[in-house]
């Protein structure tokens, strides 16, 4: 951390608040804001990580604006150098202005993640954790917000370093027992072998079961309603929203093109949409936001498929495109109506929610299997952990080497042991960033806003 990093500044908040605060960051920051910056004393005399007030002024001494400043000496700063916040008041001309100044004054402008970079090169957090700060910034509901504070504090970072640290001792041992092979000494038992490398794999088996929930609280799942015109798709997705979003009338085919929508249900992020009614037409317009109906089904995780219980249910049956039937969850609505014909004879042994759009009824249950289908089992609770693609491919090729040096180790080939070791440990420094190449820091911190 002595290293001289050269001071990068950006403005960290976004346009049109109260207030903009401008970052920096780096060994010559003090030189850098001591050119723009004059208070009553110098910002470096003035107690740590408190704010002071002052005034800033371009290079001919022209004033800016009255602001505050704030002093973090490094290591006990965000990036682990020296830092110092302005905040000033929230105009773009202000900002960009004192921005330019603090540029010219020899700061460089960052980039995108550039302060979370440096947080990460110093040892500040591993690599799980700058990627949970964009995370948390991408949080889309409160669970994945949850997730990502955890994977903040460390908590998954901490798991797999438990893991990562048992495993170079033991190939520690393993390499010198293989360099004095002749020699009878004190060699660490077979049974601490085993019983590490089990206990990675249990580890890291136990951690590639939140895969499937680090996508969905990342990504969300993308929810189409289809149905036959006039089911009722319109007002569920209004009921769902909880306003009046889309045109709901008793004329078949009101929704003419697909509808999207963002929202939240239990905690997980959704991506709705609403469709064009499926049936035949030789309107032009129609048939092709009924085109659109299937591309929703074919890019859905999980479809809504309505049926209007006052209606002939054969009539509004028509064909899932292949290998989406386990994405369906068959909704029938209109519950407040007297239904037409038996709704368990059609359904036989398919399973299907009662709802009312109109009036709400069974909307609690229609939730309860929508949750059910997304986390794939019942009463899900909140995960403590949600790990990314990224995680998941390490912890396998990690998880694939360990079961082959449990095979090696039976065997008592430790020369062969020490290789799946080697591979395993390079994954998972992989995982943390201890070993990771700089075009996978390009994109993971490619993805951080400016300021970050
Ligand atoms: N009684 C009753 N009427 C409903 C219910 N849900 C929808 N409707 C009525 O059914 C008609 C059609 O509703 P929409 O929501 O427009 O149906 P849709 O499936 O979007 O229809 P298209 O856009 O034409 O495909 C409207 O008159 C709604 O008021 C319900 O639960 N009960
Ligand atoms: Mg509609």
């Amino acid at each position: 951390m002595n290293k001289y990093e050269p001071c990068i500044a950006a403005i960290a908040t976004g346009a049109g608040g109260a207030i903009s605060i401008i970052r920096l960051s780096g060994s010559n920051v003090l030189s850098v804001v001591n050119q723009v910056w004059k208070s009553k004393d110098l910002i470096e005399n003035y107690p740590n990580r408190s704010m002071q007030l002052g005034h800033l002024y371009d290079r001919n001494e022209n004033p800016l604006d009255h602001a505050l400043a704030v002093f973090m000496p490094g290591p006990h700063s965000y990036t682990g150098e020296d830092l110092v916040e302005i905040h000033t008041h929230g105009g773009a001309m202000i900002t960009k202005t004192v921005l330019r100044e603090l540029l010219h004054a020899g700061a460089n402008h960052a980039e995108a993640g550039e302060f979370t970079k440096r947080a990460f090169i110093n040892g500040k957090i591993d690599l799980t954790q700058a990627e949970a700060v964009s995370d948390l910034i991408q949080a889309q509901s409160e669970m994945a917000l949850h997730a990502a504070s955890k994977q903040l504090d460390g908590q998954l970072g901490k798991r797999v370093a438990e893991s990562y640290e048992q495993l170079n001792e033991i190939l520690g041992e393993i390499e010198v027992r293989m360099d004095f092979v002749d020699e009878e000494l004190d060699w660490t038992s077979h049974q601490k072998l085993n019983r590490y490398i089990t206990a990675a794999i249990e580890n890291f088996t136990d951690l590639l079961q939140y895969q499937h929930e680090g996508e969905i609280l990342r990504n969300g799942v993308k929810l189409a309603i289809i149905g036959a015109p006039n089911a009722g798709k319109s007002s569920l997705l209004n009921l769902i929203l909880g306003h009046e979003r889309a045109i709901v009338t008793d004329i078949a085919g009101t929704t003419r093109d697909t509808l999207e929508e963002q929202t939240t249900l239990r905690g997980i992020p959704i991506h709705l949409v609403d469709t064009a009614g499926i049936r035949e037409s030789n309107d032009v317009v129609e048939q092709q936001g009924v085109n659109r109906s299937y591309q929703m089904m074919e890019q859905a995780q999980l479809i809504l498929y309505l049926f209007d219980q006052t209606q002939n249910l054969d009539v509004q049956s028509f064909d899932i495109p292949q290998g989406k039937e386990e994405n369906i969850l068959y909704v029938v609505n209109k519950s407040d109506m007297p239904s037409k014909s038996s709704i368990e004879n059609f359904f036989k042994d398919k399973t299907f929610v009662s709802i009312s759009a109109k009036n709400g009824d069974g909307f609690n249950e229609l939730l309860d299997a929508i949750e059910k289908q997304v986390w794939q089992e019942e009463n899900h609770i909140e995960p403590e952990i949600a790990i990314n693609a990224r995680h998941a491919d390490h912890l396998m090729t990690a998880l694939t080497e360990l079961h082959q040096a449990m095979d090696v180790l039976e065997m008592e080939d430790y020369e062969l042991v020490a290789i799946n070791l080697r591979v395993a440990i390079d994954a998972i420094g992989n995982l943390l960033g201890k070993t990771v190449q700089a075009d996978v820091l390009d994109y993971i911190f490619g993805k951080f806003c400016i300021g970050k």
